[in-house]
């Protein structure tokens, strides 16, 4: 609790533009979130160079990610939104973590196994200790909820046995995270491939609306969209998973059930559908973009948000440092 709030920690990897997916799954929660909880977004870049980046790319990848969290509407004032790196208490709760997590334990992660299948030629050991500094972002602020994708649960999981393993040897020091799963069906499929969702490192552009993306691009990779050859507009994922996946789009965007959308497309054809899905997800980004355009033409506030933030982050990750290293035993530092 950071007064009479609970509070939230989330993050997301700065490797690549951010997809609709990445809008609808996470970031609109996000907004919703805000007033009820104290919240900590990160743009977490010390994940992100587990996969190699190039060095000037990157760092304005991640600026761009930050930027993004506020141009979609979190109000830096209200939100704490950070660099990870700005705040080295990460990577020294995280050392500290690792010396209570087992390999066993992270011998059998997923997303270990998934992404060093992925980047063979360059299985590090940051990949392999990913999760325990993804513990460290969590417990640094003791967070009571998380949200996160399916995907990030058994990394959620692990930090919570690891901090019920730290809080039996030494006390009550972490709060027990728990999961923030947001509403069911947030899963974006690709536009080329109903069968994989929608992600920011697909190698085809066309798979994915990224909210950068102008509005005739927005509307011809709708148009685009891999469908079916029965021209009805119904919600049926197993028989008719592109339509489907449209149909979840437009009901996102729109606030409208899947019913309605049915109803309102019936006995009309694909093209007045997907034409109708591109201009309702464009209306929706245009208001983002500006604000973007806007943001990214003044370095001065941004530079002030972010540093402001930093301080603030770095107030109450020292806090819980301290504290750790005290239990552990370390000798405390002289001032
Ligand atoms: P990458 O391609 O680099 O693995 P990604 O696009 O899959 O990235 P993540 O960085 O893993 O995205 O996730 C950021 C957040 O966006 C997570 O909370 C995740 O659950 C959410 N998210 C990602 N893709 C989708 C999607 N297709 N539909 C809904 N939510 C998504
Ligand atoms: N692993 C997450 C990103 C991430 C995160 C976190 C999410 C890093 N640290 C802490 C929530 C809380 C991902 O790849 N989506």
């Amino acid at each position: 609790m950071l007064g009479d709030k609970k509070v939230l920690f989330s993050g997301m990897q700065a490797t690549g533009s951010l997809t609709l997916g990445n809008y609808l799954g996470a970031l609109k929660n996000w907004l919703t979130l805000s007033d009820e909880f104290e919240c900590f977004y990160s743009v977490v870049d010390l994940h992100s160079i587990t996969i190699r980046q190039d060095p000037t790319e990157f760092r304005k990848k991640a600026r761009n990610l930050l930027m993004l969290y506020i141009a979609a509407g979190l109000d830096p004032k209200k939100n704490c939104i950070f660099y990870q790196s700005h705040v080295s208490g990460h990577c020294e709760l995280a050392w500290i973590l690792d010396c209570f997590t087992y390999m066993g334990e992270l011998n059998r992660m997923t997303q270990f196994k998934d992404k060093s299948a992925k980047h063979a030629d360059n299985i590090n050991a940051g990949l392999y200790t990913y999760p325990v500094l993804m513990a460290a972002d969590i417990l640094l602020y003791q967070a009571d909820v998380v949200p996160v994708g399916k995907d990030q649960l058994q990394h959620l999981e692990l930090t919570r046995d690891i901090a019920g393993r730290f809080n039996a040897l030494f006390g009550d020091v972490f709060t027990i995270p728990e999961p923030y799963l947001g509403k069911a069906g947030a899963k974006i499929m690709s536009l080329q491939d109903p069968a994989k969702k929608m992600s920011k490192s697909d190698e085809n552009p066309n798979a994915s609306i990224y909210l950068t993306d102008d509005r005739d691009t927005v509307i011809r990779k709708f148009k685009r969209a891999v469908t079916d050859s029965e021209a009805s507009i119904r919600y049926d994922v197993e028989n008719k998973p592109g339509v489907s996946n449209l149909i979840e789009i437009y009901g996102a965007v729109t606030g409208k059930t899947f019913a309605e959308v049915e109803k309102e497309f019936d006995g009309k054809g694909y093209g007045d559908f997907k034409l109708a899905v591109g201009e309702a997800v464009a209306d929706m980004l245009t208001p983002l973009q500006t604000r973007f355009d806007e943001l990214s033409k003044d370095k001065a506030y941004i530079d002030g948000i972010v540093k402001e933030n930093a301080e603030k982050a770095n107030y109450f990750a020292t806090k819980t440092l301290r504290k750790v290293q005290k239990k552990v035993g370390f000798n405390e530092i002289i001032r």
